[in-house]
Formats: C-alpha cells, sequence, structure tokens
C-alpha cells in the first residue's frame, strides 16, 4: 500500500476556467502548488466511481512533462484505478476525447493551451473533460473553480516518474498507469468514417496537398494518416516534429500564422489543397487553390456534402454553430430540412446536443469543426472530410465553394481581434456596449440601422441551463450583423473580438473582396463601441 501524503495548500486567486479550460502562462503554473490546487479542485468534483479509468494527454508543449507526472502521482492518491497517458504525453484533443470514450473513462486532463504559443515565457493549461469525452459544461466547470477557491491540501504519493516514452504498463501503489499510442485508435477511427479508398484513389489520381502542422501534435497524426494510410507524398506534412515552443511560432492554423501555407495556396505552384491544425490538433485551416474558406463557410459547405462520407449517409440529424458564427450553416439546414442551434461560444455548449443526437455536424468561426464522432471540434477530421469530399465529387475547392454560393448565397465574413488591451478599458467598452443596448434599435450607422441589440443568452434545450452575457449582438434591418464579445482563452490583458457579417442572396455578389463588402459595418462597430475612444487602437491587431 503506498502512503497518501497530504500536503497543505492556500487557494490562488484566478482559477476560473475560461472558455476552454484554465489557461495562463507557464511562470503562474511553475509556482508551487497552483498546478496541484487546480488538478486537486478536479479530482474532489469530479464524478467517478472507486477505480475508475483516468486518461491524460497534451500538445507537447512546454511544462507538459512535469504536470503529468504530477498529475499521475495526485491519481494515484485520489483513487483512481488506471490511467491512460499518451507516449511522450502526447495526445491531440481530439484523440483524447476518442481515448476517453473508446475506454470508457471517467474523465481526462487535456494539457493544452491550444493556438496560444509555448515556451518558458508563454502559456500552459490544463482542461477538464467529462465522460462523454467532451469539455466539462459549465456547471462543473463552476463547481472546479468554487473548489479551488477553498481548497486546502492536495493528495499525492511518493513515486518515480514514469517512463513517458516507452508503451507498457507500470504501477504506482494500485493504480496502473498504461503509456499507450497516441496515434493508432485516432487513425483508425478516421479510417471508419472516411472513404480511404476514394481518397486514395483520387491521391494516386493527382490530388496534391500540404498539410502544416505548425510544430505541434498533429504532426505525427497527419504524417500517419495523410502519408502512410492515405499516400501523399513524402513531405505533404511540414512542420510535422511537436516541439515545446512551436519552433517559437504562435500554432494558430490562420492567415496570420499559417501565411506560408496562405502564400504557397495562393501561387502558381499551389497544391489542391493546403490546411493547417493548431497547438493541440482541434483547429483547422482549409485552403483551396487561390480559394481560402472561412471557417464559418467551411460549416456549410461540409454540412451540405457530408452525406458522401460513409459514417455520415444519409444521417444529418442537425447543424449547431457558435452564436458569432456566421449563418451560412443557417442556410444549409434550412434547405435540408434539419435544425440548426446555435449556442454561446465555447465547444462544451455543444456536448448536450450531440450526447442527445439532436445534431451530427457542429463548427465555430474560431477555425472549429466536429461530429459526433468525439466531444471536441477535429482539425485533422475536418480536413479528412474535405478531402473525402473532393475525392468523391472530383471537384476542386474552389469549384465547391462557387457552386455552394450559387445555391445558398453567401455570407461575407470576417473578425477583427484587437490583442492584449488594458482589461480595465475592454470592461468599460463592454459595459458602455450593453448599458446602450436599449436606445440602440431604429438607429442608423450609415446606411445600417438597427433592428434588434441585445446580450446573447442560451438555454440548452437539452437540460435547461441558463448561460447569459454571452456576446453582444447588433442585428441591422437589412439581415447584417455585428458582435462583440472578450475572449476566454488569452492570457494577458484582455481581447476584444469584433464579429462582422452580411448576406449576400444567390443572385447577388458574390465574389468580392471580404473588407469592402464589410466596409459599412466596420464603421458601425467603431461608432457604436467607441473602440479607439476605449482602447487607443486604431486597427485591429488581427483580421481572420
Ligand atoms: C477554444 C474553445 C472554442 C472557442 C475558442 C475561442 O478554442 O474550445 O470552442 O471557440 O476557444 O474562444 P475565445 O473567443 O473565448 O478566445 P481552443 O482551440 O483555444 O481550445
Amino acid at each position: 500500500m503506498t502512503q497518501i501524503l497530504t500536503v497543505p495548500t492556500r487557494p490562488f486567486e484566478g482559477q476560473a476556467p475560461g472558455t476552454s479550460g484554465l489557461r495562463k502562462k507557464v511562470k503562474v503554473f511553475q509556482q508551487p502548488n497552483y498546478a496541484e490546487n487546480f488538478i486537486q479542485s478536479v479530482f474532489d468534483v469530479a464524478e467517478r466511481e472507486p477505480g475508475a479509468i483516468l486518461v491524460i494527454g497534451g500538445d507537447g508543449r512546454f511544462h507538459n512533462r512535469t504536470v503529468i507526472q504530477q498529475a499521475i502521482r495526485m491519481a494515484a492518491a485520489n483513487g483512481y484505478g488506471r490511467v491512460l497517458v499518451g507516449q511522450g504525453g502526447i495526445l491531440s484533443t481530439p484523440a483524447a476525447s476518442h481515448v476517453i470514450r473508446k475506454n470508457k473513462a471517467s474523465g481526462g486532463l487535456v494539457l493544452s493551451a491550444s493556438h496560444n504559443p509555448g515556451g518558458p515565457e508563454e502559456d500552459f493549461g490544463i482542461k477538464y473533460n467529462i465522460a462523454n469525452g467532451g469539455p466539462a459544461p459549465e456547471a462543473v466547470t463552476r463547481a472546479i473553480h468554487a473548489r479551488t477557491q477553498e481548497i486546502d491540501r492536495w493528495l499525492t504519493v511518493e513515486a518515480e516518474d514514469v517512463d513517458l516514452d516507452t508503451p507498457g504498463e507500470t504501477r504506482i501503489g494500485e493504480l496502473i498507469v498504461a503509456v499507450i499510442d497516441p496515434v493508432a485508435d485516432y487513425a483508425d477511427l478516421m479510417e471508419e468514417l472516411f472513404d480511404f479508398a476514394a481518397i486514395r484513389k483520387a491521391v494516386a489520381g493527382g490530388l496534391t496537398m500540404r498539410f502544416d502542422a505548425m510544430n505541434a501534435v498533429t504532426g505525427p497524426y497527419a504524417v500517419e494518416i495523410l502519408e502512410n494510410r492515405l499516400g501523399f507524398a513524402k513531405g505533404t506534412v511540414v512542420n510535422g516534429t511537436p516541439l515545446e515552443d512551436f519552433g517559437g511560432h504562435h500554432p494558430d492554423p490562420n492567415l496570420i500564422h499559417a501565411k506560408d501555407l496562405y502564400d504557397l495556396m495562393m501561387s502558381e505552384n499551389s497544391p489542391d489543397i493546403g490546411a493547417a491544425s493548431d497547438g493541440d490538433g482541434d483547429r483547422n485551416l482549409i485552403i483551396g487553390r487561390g480559394r481560402f474558406i472561412t471557417p464559418s463557410d467551411s460549416l456549410a459547405m461540409l454540412a451540405a456534402n457530408m452525406g458522401g462520407a460513409p459514417a455520415y449517409k444519409g444521417r444529418l440529424a442537425g447543424i449547431a454553430r457558435s452564436m458569432p458564427t456566421s449563418a451560412a450553416a443557417d442556410r444549409v439546414a434550412e434547405a435540408l430540412g434539419v435544425p440548426c442551434f446555435e449556442t454561446p461560444t465555447g465547444w462544451k455548449f455543444f456536448g448536450n446536443l450531440l450526447d442527445a443526437g439532436k445534431v451530427t455536424i457542429c463548427g465555430e468561426e474560431s477555425a472549429g469543426t466536429g461530429s459526433d464522432h468525439v466531444r471536441e471540434k477535429d482539425g485533422l477530421w475536418a480536413v479528412l472530410l474535405w478531402l473525402n469530399v473532393l475525392a468523391a465529387r472530383g471537384i476542386s475547392v474552389d469549384q465547391l465553394a462557387r457552386e455552394h454560393w450559387a445555391r445558398f448565397g453567401r455570407n461575407y465574413y470576417a473578425r477583427h481581434d484587437y490583442e492584449g488591451i488594458d482589461k480595465a478599458a475592454a470592461d468599460v467598452l463592454m459595459a458602455g456596449l450593453t448599458d446602450g443596448l436599449p436606445a440602440l434599435p431604429g438607429k442608423s450607422f450609415g446606411r445600417l440601422t438597427v433592428r434588434v441589440a441585445d446580450s446573447f443568452s442560451y438555454t440548452d434545450p437539452v437540460d435547461g441551463s441558463v448561460s447569459e452575457n454571452q456576446g453582444i449582438r447588433i442585428l441591422f434591418e437589412d439581415g447584417s450583423r455585428i458582435v462583440f464579445r472578450l475572449s476566454g482563452t488569452g492570457t494577458q490583458g484582455a481581447t476584444l473580438r469584433v464579429y462582422l457579417e452580411r448576406y449576400e442572396s444567390a443572385g447577388g455578389l458574390l465574389d468580392e473582396e471580404t473588407g469592402a463588402m464589410l466596409a459599412e459595418q466596420i464603421a458601425a462597430a467603431d461608432e457604436i463601441a467607441g473602440i479607439r475612444r476605449h482602447t487607443g487602437r486604431t486597427a485591429p491587431d488581427v483580421i481572420t
């Protein structure tokens, strides 16, 4: 019997999970008791039987291995029976979700700060996923946070570090620790969902791609699936080695941080499709030859075409999107006669809808798309679904986009991010917006007249739980829209997100420049929110 050690501790301020887990600078996590307090709070509130299974994995960023060893010892002291940990401490977020579901684990610790940069001076994160494989819902994250505020001890055992690099089982007291292949189960699942034979045939017939793994977790997954199983040429996957600091880059698959890929795809030498994923493998970027696909459009286009993939043939139950995501998917849902749900930002809000079988595909403007195969968004899954659609239909990304807009119309869409602004100024800006809401309807900004202005509130149709203050919506009479919200994933100051959208019907202007099409909404956003006045910024840091 290994002796359980009780370590006295005191609460830390600010351990409230954000949009997706607790994200802070590595230096914050390195403080004695910091990670331990949070993990113990998770263990104190997590629903589980004695001897339950816990999955642990991360995106390989700096500090990953240290926290994994701490978590394993604490799991041993907290009555878990089995820990499944990815070899090298690696498990992409969607792969972790799959391992939890497949092994009927009680939950999992996913160690990642996603697309945020990594390294000793950068970011780290811990997220708890529940038994359905998805991020803990708000009731659970609230309970974890409450526990962090009163915690006075954490439990551990004295034990050597587990060898994370060698697959196999070891024992710490009653706990069995199994180091598992992080890729195999996930790659097998993808092979079940998609028509690999059709994709292989298209590849043999000349379909080319580049996948930028951004020196983050998807490298080994992409090499196995795209190069080894689907036959894309060696070298199709670039930046395929996971690095603790992601090579000094932001592993964020957007047009700023994946600029090399974008430039290639806009050049004459471009392959047929370019794709990228983020730090922990749940986001995706899709670019065709000469054609960028926004995440909102990607959701709509995939939803309209996913029946071509074996796992989804004839079974689209419904679509869900986060509120700031464009309404492109709503038009597909309407045309196909299935419901479309509008949830707050955060994948955790899709869990109930997926568990209840109300939706088959979900997506967010923040580059996340996924289905009911796991309970996380899934970067490589989205790439494979695109490949399956292209292979099955024998058309290009650009052709598919044009065909889609000609049928459904086009939702021009952009997100403007003002990063690292003063938190107090951001709060004043949001409070001012909220206070001004009742006076907005009927007011005009240029040619735009406000129809509705509100703060988005969501009632979960499955369990009736209510989530308020999920973003400010300004809806104009011409159908265009502006949404304002503060990011819940940053670690420094505040990030203001401004989401801009305008719909052009099928007979309208379908191939214009997005910035020009949204000029009126951009001007109105500044006038309504006083962005310059409150933040001193004259332009966004990132436009996606
Ligand atoms: C996380 C969540 C997503 C959410 C995104 C953006 O993504 O999992 O559901 O859309 O944050 O959140 P925010 O706008 O609050 O920064 P990831 O990829 O960082 O885990």
